[in-house]
């Protein structure tokens, strides 16, 4: 039947896992930055998408991708975060069918499977919406802040505080960049292997002032080399944040566990999934 309507691609798992194994291997190639990965910067812009979710007016999260525009893409959390961007746009030009949206928090997943963290369940449907649903600035943390504010931040979002405390071992991966948010150094020994070191360090290690001209952060005493925002400390310094400190220092599964559980969680704020919408998980590349 010549009439017949043409088609439709309906993209299915193993349509996604290709796009999973198109960044996993973009990631093996581009291992010339930053500490030897985009992992990181990836993980952080698909937390950036998620994280301006409001629950009282269901407004913001993963479903738009509005940091594509001006203004959100200018906002000071979000500097840095073009070069996350970028290196998904050669995915994208690949397989188009994909939405910004669910690739961007797709490049998460995969890029926190492939740091050898634990499996983070995915969902796909999310729609790319344009600048008119660009979030309001000042919905993500200010790291010069302290409990009552993570606590305002997060509570928004709909988290308690263990889950707060489970979301911020996301810093063992990473680095601050003096060039984005105005902060310097990364937090763990091995800023592209997801382990539960943030929560050890934060324990065990003395953190003292930095003394230097930028903004103020801590420095562990005995090499120098790590540092803790104010917003970290905060976890240490507030005792209810303090007992999943301990419990996560202790038990690298039971992080693992729980993080995977909040990360899903984050990542599918505010996002209208169909009715029936499957879970997936993906093969890692590097296992
Ligand atoms: Fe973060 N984060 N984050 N963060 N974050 C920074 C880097 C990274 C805060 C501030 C900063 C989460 C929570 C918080 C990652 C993941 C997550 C930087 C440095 C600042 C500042 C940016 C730069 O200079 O390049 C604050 C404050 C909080 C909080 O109050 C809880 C969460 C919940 C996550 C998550 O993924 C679940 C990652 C990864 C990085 C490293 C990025 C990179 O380029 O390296």
């Amino acid at each position: 039947d010549s009439n017949a309507a043409p088609k439709l691609f309906v993209p299915k798992f193993e349509d996604y896992q290709q796009v999973y194994n198109e960044i996993a291997n973009r990631l093996e190639e581009k291992e010339d930055y930053d500490d030897g990965s985009y992992g990181p910067v990836l993980v952080r812009l698909a937390w950036h998408a998620s994280g301006t979710y409001d629950k009282e007016t269901g407004t913001g999260g993963s479903n738009g991708a509005t940091m594509r525009f001006s203004p959100e893409s200018d906002h000071g959390a979000n500097a840095g975060l073009k070069a996350a961007r970028d290196f998904l746009e050669p995915v994208k030009a690949k397989f188009p069918w994909i939405t910004y949206s669910d690739l961007w928090i797709l490049a998460g997943v995969c890029s926190i499977q492939e740091m050898l963290g634990p499996a983070i369940p995915y969902r796909a449907g999310r729609q790319d919406r344009d600048v008119a649903a660009c979030t309001p600035d000042g919905r993500l943390p200010d790291a010069a802040q302290g409990q009552d504010h993570l606590r305002n931040i997060f509570y928004r979002m709909g988290f308690n505080d263990q889950e707060i405390v489970a979301l911020c071992g996301a810093h063992a991966l990473g680095r601050c960049h003096s060039d984005r948010s105005g902060y310097s150094g990364p937090w763990t020994f091995s800023p592209t292997v997801l382990t539960n070191d943030y929560y050890k360090l934060l324990l065990d290690e003395k953190w003292q002032w930095k003394k230097w001209n930028g903004p103020k952060q801590y420095e562990d005493k005995t090499t120098k080399s790590l540092m803790m925002l104010p917003a970290d400390m905060a976890i240490i310094q507030d005792k209810k944040f303090k007992e999943w400190v301990k419990v996560y220092a202790a038990d690298n599964d039971k992080f693992f566990q729980d993080f995977s559980a909040v990360v899903n969680k984050l990542f599918e704020l505010g996002v209208p999934f169909k009715e029936g919408t499957e879970t997936w998980t993906f093969k890692p590349v590097n296992a």
